[in-house]
């Protein structure tokens, strides 16, 4: 497949955990690259688009607050299949349960919160990525 790319944002926990560095590492010894790199600190405007998929759930409000607690990292990154290898590293939704060896996994848990704090986000298809490059960068 070709090289494609993907929208990675380092959310407002793992900046403010001090976690950029290591998660920005991982992704660089997978073999990735950084094509962009941005400190954001988004408006709600920005988030109601970046997450308009989940108007209406239970998590919608809580998550926007979180968004919006302090500064995130977007990142557009390059490589061949990255879209799904930046969502294989990491890992599933709930930092609970997400596999060892994942960011998630490996540096998140629950916090008895409303909103999963996961320290990351990653566009889960080439169409949502293409979507959210536009909104971040
Ligand atoms: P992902 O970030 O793995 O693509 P998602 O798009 O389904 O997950 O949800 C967006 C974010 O919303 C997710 O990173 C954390 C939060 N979230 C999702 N499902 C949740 C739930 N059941 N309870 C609390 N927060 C949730
Ligand atoms: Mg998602």
């Amino acid at each position: 497949m070709a090289t494609e790319e993907t929208l990675v944002l380092v959310k407002p926990d793992g900046v403010a955990r001090g976690l950029t560095g290591a998660i920005l590492a991982r992704i660089e010894a997978k073999g990735y690259s950084l094509v962009d790199i941005r400190l954001v600190e988004p408006d709600r405007e920005t988030l109601e688009r970046h997450y308009a998929e989940h108007e209406g759930k239970p998590f919608y409000e809580p998550l926007l607050e979180f968004m919006m607690s302090g500064p995130s990292v977007a990142i557009r990154l390059a490589g061949n299949r990255v879209i799904e290898g930046f969502r294989s590293l990491a890992g599933t939704t709930d930092p609970t349960t997400a596999a060892p060896g994942t960011i998630r996994g490996d540096l998140g848990r629950d916090w008895g919160l409303k909103v999963q704090q996961n320290l990351v986000h990653g566009s889960d298809s080439p169409e949502s990525a293409a979507r959210e490059l536009d909104i971040w960068f």
